[in-house]
């Protein structure tokens, strides 16, 4: 008989032996096991689309299946959770193309998903698994959003953290809303209104990016550039609509500060705090020059630059517009409005748009020097920002400098650059200059800082114009607050119910899931008419949207939460999935959710590992910690933040083919062709070739791109570019076929082994061959292909090197996994297998230890060897190895031996030898190169080189 890797049979047999024991299950708190020390990783929530997993998908799933095993193999009881984020615009889009109800596409959906994971070997704990559209979840989606419903947020409340911090600013109860008392004598509906106003959850009229064609709103990062929708490419508009909102924007400094305690990538935090957008600077009031006393208030960061304001800028959508224009520019700048209504907000900041703007006809007074600017309209300010007007400094905005350019208006001078700089245009710190001088013989009480430094000059003017009632320091935000509802079937009723005279009020808890209807016409009604009311799917289940209470008719909100809402919070339900009290037990949050600091004391908290790809950069992740702060805020929590640890795995690309017009083609069906001889010269390889000394002669020869592979399609050529694995690039692997042909673990180590996790790397089938062959090898060494029985070189002597190498091994995998670098740890593996298969003789423990350490990466094949060693209970249980610190020090290392920092060759010493050795030794090697000539200096780079200087 003779055995080959049977990667088939094993990989089964061993995801079926997994399930019945269910191996990857968590303890939960009380239950035996939940005595170790947890440990709580997670993926970022999938959302299961139509077309299955490729596999750029699986990468972040196998690397945290490999942290989770080895944690458990390192005594921890691990949480390792899959669920489903599954409502949203996809399912619905393709609901409403081919008339499938979402429900049932996403089921479908769920179950290829959970198939592939499994085929993986993915060790998730299945008893946790949930989808957002489950009736059990969703009913506490519903009940947080009540909670914040029901809360306001009070900015002065004072309070200490459970890290025992000072903070200031909470969320409350909102039946503790401090209630003006004129308010209150106007009655109850002026005391709902007030409460309405200062709710963390509120209807608002904002202007939204309408779709007509999908017959939704949709967030900015959902249109494009052009304008259009980000799904099916449909035209977007800009108008007023009546919408849930949340109050993200209270908790913007929170939000800011506690990002400095996490250990997550520093280019994710910087996205986070530039999306909140936190600004410094000050409010200044300009008086509308002549008869009225309009007050112009603008917000800049540069109150320093006051002197150089030579005129003033509204936003088109800016309410003193109409106000203010003159009869004689009114239509200029009415036909300038509706221009200005037709672009996106993009192309209306984007800096290399040509300034466009028109004059109102009215005047402002600089309230420090009481001079006239004019004031135009401009789309380049935006409504939402500040105050939707600014005071324009020409001399030291760049954007300002164009449009004075194109205008004709004053350009002032008020900074001095450092040293000699020019100052038009120049935007950054300096000294403060043409300020009027308190010496001077006509100083009229005016804001006198020449000479000082940007920062203090600031703090003068801002101090200046408080002191006379003209402007006051502000901070402004960019963060706005978050659009909460979509007019779409396929999301979480709003708990909502609206009195027929305008009141509104939640629905009790008790009552809570609202389920949402199940309607046979789930389609939102689309048109082209941008103006038209939205009539949502909902406003058509009739029955449903008709409730009676207390003898009073209300409607229920027609709308339904984003896709994001299920996201927010999931983490939480993984701890308590079962519980049908409350959204998470206290026991189960103070168990999973708490951890210890590195060096002691209380931890931001949260998930352990989070782990996923860098694209939710902002949205999820800024709109679960801030769910996350509301539930802290009212006590469902203990910890700040939602996740300690954060890290993003890269993007898998293939090679994609498009034809002469640049259309794609199936990448699997084209073909490799010729080899092509071409006389082209690559450019920059001759410069490089030139600069390296070569002659003209030699670098033109070096730079001849002298080959190019074709590529061809039904016959015709097509070129090759490496692109995201996306189903429109016709580009995708699935797993399940490389599973078929080189089994899971080959795939694992593969994605692992492509290179370092965060980074973008291009997909390659026919690489897969070299890991799949070092587990042929692993098998090959460990059991005798003729007789399937454990190989008569593995027995009871020890090749002491070879165990050198085991320990170097054991602590080179541990760390590389703590730090999640798989890639080097895999190649530290492979090196073992390569010496172990060289030597005469290696020890049984050796290679239950090896086993073991590969475990994590490849479970298959070493659950499979390790019941063949005669181990009785899964791998998933066993300790990791440990090591010795003093076997993985070298005893002798090699060195490399320069004369003149030119390679000669390399010399073995003893590690740790002195200086005076390594020199002899590096001499007596090149002692025939060197004849008679006489060494002037050695210079020893301890543990790499020697050089000689002669
Ligand atoms: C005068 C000034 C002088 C400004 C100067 C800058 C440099 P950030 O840092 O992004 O907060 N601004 C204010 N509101 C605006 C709006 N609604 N639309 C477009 N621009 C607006 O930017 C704040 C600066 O952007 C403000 O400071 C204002 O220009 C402009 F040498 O005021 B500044």
């Amino acid at each position: 008989m003779s055995e080959r890797y049977p990667f088939r049979e094993i990989e089964e047999k061993w995801q079926k032996r997994w399930e019945q024991r269910q191996a990857f299950r968590a303890a939960d708190p009380g239950q035996p096991g939940s005595e170790k020390p947890k440990y709580f990783v997670l993926d970022f929530f999938p959302y299961p689309s139509g077309a299955g997993l490729h596999v750029g998908h699986p990468l972040g799933y196998i690397a945290t299946d490999i942290i989770a095993r080895y944690k458990r193999m390192r005594g921890f009881n691990v949480l390792h959770p899959m669920g489903w984020d599954a409502f949203g615009l996809p399912a619905e889009q393709y609901a409403v193309e081919t008339g499938i109800h979402p429900a049932v596409t996403t089921r479908k959906n769920i179950a290829t998903y959970k198939r592939q994971m499994c085929r993986l070997g993915l060790g998730y704990d299945w008893e946790r698994e949930f989808a957002t559209i489950d009736e059990d979840y969703y009913r506490w989606t519903q009940w947080i959003f009540l909670k914040i419903f029901n809360s306001w947020y009070d900015p002065e409340w004072r309070w200490t953290d459970s890290q025992g911090r000072a903070v200031i600013g909470a969320a409350r109860p909102i039946d503790k809303l401090p209630i003006p008392a004129e308010v209150k004598a106007e009655g109850t509906a002026a005391v709902e209104a007030y409460k309405a106003e200062h709710r963390l959850a509120y209807l608002a009229e904002v202007p939204v990016n309408w779709c007509p064609a999908l017959g939704t709103v949709l967030a900015n990062e959902e249109v494009t550039n052009e304008g259009r929708s980000e799904r099916g490419d449909h035209p977007v508009h800009r108008r007023p609509m009546r919408q849930w909102m949340l109050r993200i924007t209270e908790y913007a400094d929170r939000l800011l500060h506690d990002l400095d305690e996490l250990d997550w990538p520093e280019p994710i935090k910087l996205m986070q705090r530039n999306w909140i957008g936190r600004s410094e600077g000050a409010y200044v009031d300009f008086e509308l020059a002549g008869e009225r006393c309009d007050i112009i208030r603008v917000f800049t960061t540069r109150p320093d630059t006051l002197y150089g304001a030579t005129y003033m800028v509204l936003a088109p959508e800016h309410p003193l517009v109409s106000v203010i224009t003159t009869a004689q520019q009114r239509n200029a700048v009415n036909s300038y409005i509706e221009l200005a209504g037709q672009k996106t907000e993009m192309d209306r900041t984007a800096d290399a748009k040509a300034k466009t703007g028109v004059f109102t006809g009215s005047y402002a007074i600089n309230p420090v020097n009481r001079k006239r600017v004019p004031i135009w309209v401009a789309d380049y300010v935006l409504m939402g920002y500040g105050t939707g007007s600014i005071m324009a400094v020409p001399g030291h905005d760049r954007r300002d400098l164009e449009f004075a350019e194109t205008f004709q208006l004053d350009v002032v001078q008020v900074v001095q650059p450092p040293q000699g700089q020019d100052w038009r245009g120049y935007v950054g710190n300096g000294t403060a200059c043409s300020s009027p001088s308190a010496d001077d013989e006509h100083f009229d009480g005016q804001c006198d800082f020449n000479g000082l430094p940007t920062v203090k000059a600031t703090a003068k003017i801002t101090k200046w114009l408080e002191d006379r009632d003209l402007g006051e320091g502000t901070t402004q935000y960019k963060l706005r607050d978050w659009l909460f509802s979509r007019q779409r079937y396929w999301g979480e009723p709003f708990p909502i119910l609206h009195r027929d005279d305008g009141v509104i009020e939640s629905v009790a808890e008790s009552d809570l899931p609202v389920l949402l209807p199940d309607m046979e016409d789930f389609k939102p009604s689309v048109g082209d008419d941008p103006q038209a009311e939205p009539q949502t799917p909902l406003s058509r289940a009739a029955d449903w949207a008709v409730v009676e209470r207390d003898a009073r008719k209300y409607r229920r909100e027609l709308n339904t939460m984003p896709q994001w809402a299920g996201s927010c919070w999931y983490y939480l339900r993984f701890c308590d999935p079962k519980n049908s009290e409350a959204l998470i037990g206290p026991q189960a949050e103070q168990y999973w959710m708490t951890s210890e600091k590195a060096g002691g004391g209380p931890h931001m908290g949260g998930v352990d590992l989070y782990l996923g790809g860098a694209e939710h950069a902002v949205l999820h992740l800024l709109y679960a910690r801030f769910w996350h702060k509301v539930l802290y805020d009212i006590g469902c929590v203990s910890t700040p933040e939602p996740f300690g640890r954060l890290f993003n795995q890269g993007m898998i690309g293939a090679a994609a083919y498009t034809t002469e017009r640049g259309a794609y083609v199936p990448a699997d069906e084209v073909s490799q062709g010729e080899l092509v001889e071409l006389v082209h010269v690559d450019p920059a390889r001759r410069t490089a070739a030139l600069n390296a000394g070569k002659s003209p002669e030699e670098a033109e020869a070096a730079a001849r791109v002298k080959t190019e592979t074709r590529f061809y399609h039904d016959g015709k050529p097509v070129l090759q570019a490496f692109e995201k694995m996306s189903k429109s690039k016709k580009n995708v692997v699935n797993p399940d076929s490389i599973i078929e042909e080189y089994g899971a673990d080959t795939l694992r180590l593969y994605e692992m082994y492509m290179g370092p996790l965060e980074a973008s790397k291009p997909w390659n089938t026919r690489d897969i061959v070299g890991v799949h062959r070092f587990l042929h090898r692993t098998w090959r060494l460990i059991i005798d292909p003729d007789t399937g029985r454990i190989s008569a070189r593995i027995g009871q002597s020890r090749d002491e090197a070879l165990e050198k190498l085991l320990h170097k091994t054991i602590k080179k995998v541990s760390e590389d996994i703590e730090s999640l670098g798989f890639n080097t740890a895999i190649a530290a593996l492979i090196t073992w297998i390569n010496d172990a298969m060289k030597a005469e003789h290696v020890h049984r423990d050796q290679i239950d230890r090896f086993v073991a350490l590969l475990n994590p990466f490849a479970p298959h094949i070493c659950e499979e060897l390790a019941q063949r060693l005669g181990r009785s209970e899964p791998l998933t249980t066993a300790a990791w190895p440990t090591f010795d610190e003093a076997l993985t020090r070298d005893d002798e290392i090699e060195m490399a031996v320069q004369i003149r920092g030119k390679l000669k060759g390399r010399i073995i010493v003893a590690a740790g030898a002195p200086q005076n050795e390594i020199i002899t030794a590096a001499r007596e090697l090149v002692k025939d190169i060197l004849g008679d000539t006489p060494i002037k200096k050695a210079i020893v780079v301890p543990g790499r080189l020697v050089n000689l200087v002669t």
